[in-house]
């Protein structure tokens, strides 16, 4: 009994690292936007448009582009929010010229995604929502 419970504790907190910080802070609250077609399954077409729609509330100084400019006054409030948000946008900037722009953004890895996708079939059941929002939720 005991090292089972060690064995859950060290698997959570395995699976609780950066990515999945990141997740909750920068791409977890898609979900609860992206079912357009309410079947209350979220699919990677959906996520992408969601994350789309989202560019201009992360472009804060409305300059076309996602750079450290916008994250100076998040920085400043929630430093670690800034810092997962950054991290999870990292793989977005193709070109490496430290901005993203909304082509980088639509073509970029969707690692909320795929961590969310636990049985990888190509969409997000409210089973899995759930199982990463309690899985968040108890690291708080
Ligand atoms: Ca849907
Ligand atoms: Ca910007
Ligand atoms: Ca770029």
């Amino acid at each position: 009994m005991k090292i089972g419970s060690i064995a859950l504790f060290a698997a959570t907190t395995l699976w609780l690292t950066t990515p999945m910080l990141a997740y909750a802070q920068a791409g977890g609250g898609l979900f609860d936007t992206a079912d357009t077609n309410g079947d209350a399954v979220v699919t990677r077409a959906e996520f992408i448009a969601a994350r789309d729609a989202s560019f201009n509330r992360i472009d804060r100084n409305g300059d076309g582009s996602i750079s450290d400019a916008d994250f100076t006054r998040i920085a400043r409030f929630k430093p670690d929010v800034a810092k997962s948000l950054q991290d999870s946008l990292k793989g977005a900037d193709a070109n490496g010229d430290g901005r993203i722009t909304r082509e980088e953004l639509h073509a970029a890895p969707a690692r909320a995604f795929d961590l969310a996708d636990e049985n990888k079939n190509g969409s997000v059941s409210q089973a899995e929502r759930a199982a990463v929002k309690s899985a968040v939720e108890a690291r708080r």
